[in-house]
């Protein structure tokens, strides 16, 4: 037991033996960094998001149901699909279609409604419009909804775009597709045609939905007080929004929004995130701010880049509708980053939703297969829990997963694209749900990059 106080007192006259060789301005700097150290630290920890007593967010199905019993149990809520397409994805939007419909409407029958900037072709809704078993609505977008802000010169827009082709910003030089960010982003609740619903599923043309899903997500939805629901979380192509995050974190400080864990859960901090510690100390931090390099707030505070993946989305349109949210657009489309920069609606949303909602508003279906090119997550078969001869489920390929059930599933009649559960490490999404998340990932798993959902299914 002397052993120790023994090893300490060595310790420390080794270290002084040390110290007194340096000469003072390293020693200075030497208690400079030590400082900087510690200020690090103390950041990491004024940012830490406390553990709820118990889990915020669990999935609203663990196994399959009779969908037909699920449908009847109870009325539609007022929801529809949502889905922006052009007039030339025709096959890639009936495939969606026919997927949802075999995983999901052909019980529940809710309606769809498509959008579009130009005049749909009559092929194309007679032929959708055949694939719908709820009623199908086709709606052209009207041009105010699908251009640049009245103030913006289009010509100075155009430059910007063309400089972002030349930068090699994914897809920075399509005029359109900055016109859909800025439409998904502000003003897709503003259409006539979406006033009647309170609930929107967002599809787009050409993904996959790989499980059955045979209780109402909507239903779910309102039942357990939740506002918007998503299922991959990533991370954003950092040079689409170089200025976004410092836009956001301005508008929070104007109003007084309180950082709350869910804002704090998008904070990049000395050991949650991808920067190294020495950008973390205050002196560092905050000269980097007030350069204004890309993802920091004024403050210095920097995003962590993560954000959910929008082209799967559920939620409460009054959300959207909200003064919050419309003046948080608002706020943005004037900075211009729409066109200037390429910022996506799915960071904007995913700002939005952290700094206006507290963490069990959020619900991540972690029971839905889902796949967009080139991401997916898939729960796989629960055990005992397909349902097998079940004959609503009859077309959901029972046979092929006979014996593919596998230990802590959740999933309903599952065709997984490949052996694994998420192909898409789940860094953001265990970031994105620990305010909600009272089991977490360790720091040693997290250590070895271990995530939920990274487990491989086995057979
Ligand atoms: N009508 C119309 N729809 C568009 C236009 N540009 C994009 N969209 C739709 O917007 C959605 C996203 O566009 P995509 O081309 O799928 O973009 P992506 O490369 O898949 O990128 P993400 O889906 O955002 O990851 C899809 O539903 C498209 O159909 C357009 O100019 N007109
Ligand atoms: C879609 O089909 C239904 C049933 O055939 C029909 O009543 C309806 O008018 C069609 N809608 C459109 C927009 O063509
Ligand atoms: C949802 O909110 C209502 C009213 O605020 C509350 O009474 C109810 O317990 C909540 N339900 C859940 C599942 O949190
Ligand atoms: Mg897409």
């Amino acid at each position: 037991m002397k052993l120790l106080p023994a090893l300490a007192v060595a310790i420390v006259r080794r270290t002084r033996r040390l110290v007194r060789r340096f000469s003072v301005p390293f020693k200075i700097a030497g208690v400079v960094l030590l400082l900087c150290f510690f200020e690090a630290l103390l950041h990491t920890h004024r940012h830490s998001i406390p553990r709820p007593p118990q889990d915020l967010d669990g999935p609203f199905a663990t196994q399959c149901q009779d969908p037909r019993i699920a449908a009847a149990s109870q009325p539609r809520e007022n929801a529809a699909f949502v889905m922006l397409a052009r007039n030339s994805e025709i096959n890639e939007a009936r495939q969606t279609i026919q997927n949802i419909e075999a995983q999901f409407n052909q019980w529940f029958n809710y309606p769809v409604v498509f959008l579009n900037n130009e005049p749909w072709d009559p092929d194309f809704i007679r032929e959708l419009n055949a694939s719908v078993s709820g009623k199908a609505i086709f709606e052209t977008i009207p041009e105010e909804s699908w251009s640049y802000p009245p103030w913006m010169h289009p010509e100075s827009a155009r430059q910007s775009m063309a400089q972002q082709a030349k930068l090699g910003v994914w897809n920075g030089g399509k005029e359109s597709y900055h016109h859909m960010c800025r439409f998904y982003s502000g003003t897709f609740y503003t259409l006539p045609a979406l006033a009647p619903f309170k609930w929107y599923w967002r599809l787009e043309p050409g993904v996959h939905f790989t499980c059955a899903i045979t209780y109402d997500p909507f239903a779910a939805m309102a039942r357990h007080n939740k506002t918007y629901g998503f299922t991959i979380a990533l991370w954003e192509e950092p040079n689409t929004c170089p200025s976004l995050f410092r836009t956001v974190d301005d508008f929070r400080r104007k109003h007084h929004l309180p950082k709350t864990p869910t804002w704090n859960a998008m904070l990049d901090t000395a050991t949650a995130g991808t920067s190294p510690w020495y950008l973390q100390p205050f002196p560092v931090r905050k000269l980097l701010g007030l350069l204004g390099r890309p993802h920091h707030a004024r403050s210095g505070e920097r995003w962590n880049l993560c954000h959910y993946w929008s082209n799967f989305e559920m939620a409460d349109l009054d959300f959207f509708r909200s003064d919050a949210y419309q003046r948080l657009f608002d706020h943005l489309d004037r900075q211009g980053g729409f066109y200037h920069e390429r910022w996506g609606d799915a960071p904007v949303h995913s700002l939005a939703v952290h700094l206006l909602l507290p963490p069990g508003k959020l619900h991540h279906f972690s029971d839905f297969g889902y796949h967009h090119e080139p991401f997916f997550q898939c729960p796989g078969n629960a055990p005992g829990g397909q349902l097998p001869g079940n004959e609503a489920l009859a077309g959901n390929h029972e046979n092929e997963n006979e014996g593919t059930e596998s230990e802590g599933a959740i999933g309903c009649r599952c065709r997984c694209v490949d052996q694994r559960r998420r192909n898409n490490r789940g860094i953001c999404l265990d970031r994105m749900q620990r305010p909600a998340a009272s089991h977490r990932t360790g720091w040693w798993d997290r250590w070895r990059g271990k995530y939920p959902y990274t487990i491989n299914i086995p057979g």
